[in-house]
């Protein structure tokens, strides 16, 4: 959707904005079911990136510890635990700028991917950059859908990271659609952008084709030791607007309600669910920062008459449009070698 047409949208009177985005809800969704996805961060912290409003980066003192590859036994008893506490997507971040085929790191991936999806949840992984074999590597293994935001405008995004470009995460994106995974990918609110920001960064999501299909609105979770640690927490209307403009643009998405709900009311989460968010992050923890506590959760979805969605490990990625070119269009030969040293010691190569 046009940035014009999105702006259109975003400025109408509240209740207006809200009637416009439910009529595409309902017309796109069942309107009473809200998808459980239990987060895991597999690696944690060390991370080359600079990426400012990371707890994760190794550029900042945030005093979080740092946790090397998670062993498989450990991942595969978190994942029965979320299956059996009604989660039906599985979602395993690690603190990468990225995994590169024939290391030991991404070997033991691929063997944890393959563990993980005889569980009959949706699989989802965020681990970074990723070209094209990776790609078909994980696919193969049992990844549903990969998670990597673009997080804001490309305008805006050299404020908030240097390590890395829009175009390479675009790339990254466009390789894992390519191996026929779902993407999921999104961005996160008060990294202190303008709203014009926020849209162009709806714009672009709206642009890819085939569709994402899930789009996770972060709130910035600050974290001291961050540069971000200071910003202005989002307005919670102007959140709402958010979720209910993703929902217009991208009907066929499902709008994840992320990072953030633990500081958001009941009644604001209600609003959210009413805007079009049909999906959340359910567990007491994100990757590293708090979550509302998941029986708080349940009874909030009863309270409000919802239920959790049904897996579907069947789905498959929303088609491509075949009228219009594939998007993110990417320039191929700007790959950039990942640097071996830079996310500590983790690249070793397979032993011979
Ligand atoms: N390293 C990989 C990457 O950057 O894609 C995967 C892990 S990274 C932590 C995944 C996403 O978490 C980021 O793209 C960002 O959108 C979100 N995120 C990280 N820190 C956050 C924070 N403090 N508040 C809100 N969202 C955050
Ligand atoms: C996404 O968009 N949000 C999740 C998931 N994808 C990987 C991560 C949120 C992280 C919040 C900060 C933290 O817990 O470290
Ligand atoms: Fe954090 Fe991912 Fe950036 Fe690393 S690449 S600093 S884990 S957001």
């Amino acid at each position: 959707m046009h940035f014009t047409e999105l702006q259109r949208h975003y400025e109408l009177p509240f209740f207006e904005l809200l009637k416009r985005a439910r009529a595409v809800h309902e017309e796109n969704w069942p309107e009473r079911e809200v998808q459980l996805c239990t987060l895991l961060s597999i690696k944690t912290g060390g991370c080359s990136e600079d990426c400012g409003y990371c707890a994760q980066s190794s550029r900042y003192s945030t005093g979080l510890q740092r946790e090397s590859l998670m062993a498989k036994e450990t991942v595969m008893e978190r994942a029965r635990a979320a299956r059996d506490n009604g989660s039906t997507r599985f979602c395993m971040g690690a603190a990468w700028k990225g995994v590169r085929m024939g290391t030991q790191k991404f070997e033991q991936i691929i063997d944890i991917v393959r563990d993980v999806s005889t569980l009959g949840m949706e699989v989802c992984v965020t681990l970074g950059e990723l070209g094209a074999e990776e790609a078909t590597a994980l696919k193969d293994a049992g990844v549903t859908a990969y998670n990597h935001n673009i997080d804001t405008s490309r305008e805006h995004y050299p404020n908030i990271v240097t390590t890395h470009t829009y175009d390479d995460r675009l790339r990254t994106i466009r390789h894992a659609q390519e191996a026929g995974m779902s993407v999921c990918s999104g961005g996160i609110l008060g990294l202190g952008e303008t709203i014009e920001d926020r849209l162009r960064m709806l714009e672009t999501l709206s642009e890819f084709n085939p569709p994402p299909e899930s789009v996770p609105i972060n709130s910035l979770m600050p974290v001291k030791g961050t540069p971000m640690e200071g910003n202005e927490p989002v307005d919670v209307l102007s959140l709402v607007r958010m979720i209910a403009c993703a929902r217009i643009a991208i009907p066929q998405a499902k709008v994840r309600l992320s990072a953030g709900r633990y500081s958001l009311s009941k009644e604001a989460q209600a609003m959210c669910y009413f805007a079009g968010a049909n999906s959340i992050f359910y567990g007491d923890k994100l990757l590293t920062t708090a979550n509302p506590r998941a029986n708080e959760d349940l009874a909030l979805l009863r309270e409000l008459g919802l239920s959790p969605q049904r897996p579907d490990r069947e789905m498959s990625p929303p088609p491509a449009n075949p009228d219009r070119a594939l998007a993110p269009a990417v320039e191929r030969d700007l790959v950039q070698p990942l640097d071996a040293e830079a996310d500590e010691c983790e690249f070793k190569p397979v032993p011979a």
